[in-house]
């Protein structure tokens, strides 16, 4: 019959968010690969999961550039778009990455940065602590607390230390505001004094391969960050992956009746 409340006509746009996010890149080439006639809007995290919310409240047609792990799965009824382009790749893993020379300059730091390592149900604790209106501080304090078996897996063997400085970057992506409190918390326990930055996606790449930070837990590889890491890989330290099975793509309400990317186009 046509002219249901969430059609696809009734889209306009892509609601996007910061533009120096891996998935914006991947979504500019999406338009391309599928011929879509909509533009991509830049916008923040915090502003697309706005959108989301307004929409879905009066059933409107949406779309977004998505990810997992995200708080909004547990909100909202919501599917990926089927993307048979395989323009966003597979499963992402999380990779934390240090500044050369962090392993001889705060080595019980590196430790825990080393071993931090958990799991999709951990960060939505914290993710989801926080949307309901949480400090992130309190948010991952909490999530510290009651995950103790956890936490002494990261902090092992690691000496007490005295004050010491350490830098952590991030982006303010949900999934990255929750990881980056937690690291917080972990290092402050041992005795660091932790100063972490929120940045845009390209500076805290930069800011680490210069040493301007000491760490970042906000890779995601292989494909989404994938051009920063090119860049930087010389001058960087991969400490492994954090976080397994992350994923982008593209993201409507249930209620849209579309299942692929395809269907975006008019
Ligand atoms: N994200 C969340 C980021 C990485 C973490 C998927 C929005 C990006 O697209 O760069």
């Amino acid at each position: 019959e046509g002219g249901s409340a969430a059609d696809v006509s009734d889209l306009n746009e892509i609601t996007g968010i910061d533009g120096g996010a891996g998935i914006m890149a991947a979504t500019e080439r999406a338009i391309e690969a599928y011929d879509l006639d909509l533009p991509l809007q830049v916008s923040s995290g915090a502003a697309m999961t706005e959108a989301l919310a307004n929409a879905i409240a009066n059933e409107e047609a949406i779309v977004v550039t998505g990810w997992t792990p995200h708080w909004k799965f547990g909100t909202y009824d919501l599917k990926y778009l089927d993307d048979p382009e395989g323009i966003y790749g597979d499963a992402e893993n999380i990779h934390t990455f240090t500044r050369e020379g962090l392993e001889d300059d705060a080595p019980e730091a590196n430790m825990v940065l080393d071993n931090f390592y958990w799991t999709e149900d951990d960060m939505n604790e914290v993710m989801v602590a926080i949307q309901d209106g949480t400090d992130p501080e309190e948010a991952a304090a909490d999530w510290v607390d009651g995950h103790s078996d956890v936490v002494s897996e990261w902090t092992d063997g690691v000496d007490q230390v005295n004050g010491e400085s350490v830098s952590l970057a991030y982006v303010s992506w949900d999934s990255e505001i929750a990881s980056t409190n937690v690291v917080k918390t972990v290092l402050e326990s041992i005795g660091y004094e932790v100063e972490i930055s929120p940045m845009e996606s390209a500076y805290m790449w930069t800011a680490i391969a210069e040493g301007e930070q000491d760490a970042m837990v906000a890779g995601w590889l292989p494909l989404t960050h994938e051009a920063f890491y090119e860049d930087y890989k010389d001058q960087i330290v991969d400490l492994g992956v954090n976080f397994e099975g992350a994923k982008t793509g593209l993201v409507v309400p249930e209620y849209m009746d579309i299942d692929s990317i395809e269907d975006l186009k008019s």
